[in-house]
């Protein structure tokens, strides 16, 4: 597979040519600073390509190319928001960009509740407390039938939970679950954006009455319209799992397993309609035999995401080391390698390690984590070769 990296632009800290050193072939990345639902235009494409090429990399995948909300609810600006997708996608094509990562999540893209947790070693990692995030949803979202979702003993759990919690946890829960995790990725909610609470709420009730079918629909709708420009241009759409895969909040996901992903490429059954493998939210599902769905949509998928998660018996889940875990990456790697070894790969997210932890960097995206996954990864890849 071609060893690809998220990199997040000119500003991130670890630089291109860091990049090179460690073996990274392409890059993985977008147009961060341009609104979601704006054109791409032909110009900024073409300046962060010649940057990546300057120094001696390509840029192979492009993660992501955002769809708006109202593409998702099926808003009026709907077929507007559209045809400026299918603006950006001809700008991408144009320039040979030809592997465009998305995600058809509602408000929220993946979901953590613990950017820190510590490891035996020293290190840590990122971990989802089902509890913690039932008390977000129930007692500081206040979500309307929230309780509905939650046992008895569950929500008494959740009580006793509120009579200990300090405002600074409150604040802290409500940081990593709808700013950390989301706002260098989505765009819905940005650091420093006053009452995110209150932006979330209402960003919830967009999808008020929107169910899976619905949902399913608007996916539908969107991938029939923009597969003549990924024709034109050869562009292969891959659309990324849910991270957890599983109904969250009351809104709909429907990219949580194997029935859910043989939905989607037969609904649209193009070749140009296709999978980026995350390996990472795929096993975090208890539903999920991550390799026999590897197996299955090999020939579909576009893009592979490389981590792993392990599934607690309480219902927590914490990301695992790459080579532990249901994840199961070295099974992964013999099926993609034999699929198509020029398929690109990037390792997802990494412990923060040595020192990383004061870089500042994105939640997942660490230096020495992830340049320590990509080598035992490379390791497995020449192994299996
Ligand atoms: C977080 C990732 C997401 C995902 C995008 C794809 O690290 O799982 O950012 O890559 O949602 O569109």
């Amino acid at each position: 597979m071609e060893k690809t990296w998220r990199w997040f632009g000119k500003k991130d800290r670890i630089t291109l040519q860091m990049l090179r050193q460690i073996g990274v072939e392409g890059i993985v990345t977008a147009l961060h600073d341009v609104p979601n639902g704006e054109v791409w235009t032909s110009e900024a494409i073409h300046d962060l390509k010649t940057y990546i090429e300057d120094a001696g990399l390509r840029w192979s995948v492009v993660e992501s190319l955002p769809v708006s909300e109202a593409i998702k609810y099926g808003g009026d600006e709907r077929d507007r928001l559209i045809d400026n997708y299918i603006v950006s996608l001809g700008n991408l094509g144009k320039a040979g960009v030809k592997t465009v990562c998305y995600n058809f999540m509602p408000v929220i893209d993946w979901i953590r509740t613990d950017l820190n947790y510590k490891l035996a070693d020293g290190s840590t990692t990122l971990f989802f407390d089902k509890e913690k995030f039932a008390y977000f949803d129930v007692f500081i979202l206040k979500r309307k039938n929230a309780g509905k979702d939650y046992s008895k003993a569950e929500l008494d759990r959740l009580g006793e939970l509120d009579r200990s919690i300090t405002e600074a946890e409150k604040e802290r829960l409500i940081d990593t679950v709808i700013v950390k995790t989301q706002g260098f990725i989505n765009g819905n909610i940005k650091e420093g954006d006053r009452n995110p609470v209150a932006i979330f709420n209402r960003l919830l009730s967009l999808y008020d009455g929107t169910g899976k079918d619905r949902l399913r629909e608007h996916l539908r709708y969107f991938l029939t319209r923009i597969m003549p420009v990924c024709e034109e241009y050869g562009i292969n759409m891959c659309i990324h799992p849910d991270d957890p895969p599983r109904q969250m909040l009351g809104l709909p996901r429907i990219v949580t397993d194997t029935e859910d992903i043989q939905w989607i490429l037969d609904a649209v059954d193009n070749p140009h309609n296709g999978l980026t493998f995350c390996a990472g939210s795929l096993s975090s599902g208890a539903q999920n035999d991550v390799p026999a769905m590897a197996r299955r949509f090999a020939g579909r998928t576009r893009f592979v995401h490389l981590r792993s998660a392990d599934i607690l018996p309480n219902g927590d889940f914490i990301e695992a080391p790459h080579l532990e875990g249901r994840g199961r990456l070295i099974e992964l790697v013999r099926i993609f390698e034999k699929e198509d070894p020029l398929l690109p790969m990037r390792v997802d997210h990494g412990r923060l390690m040595l020192d990383d932890a004061d870089k500042g960097y994105n939640p997942g995206y660490s230096f020495h984590g992830r340049m320590y996954a990509l080598a035992q990864i490379d390791g497995v890849m020449a192994a299996v070769k």
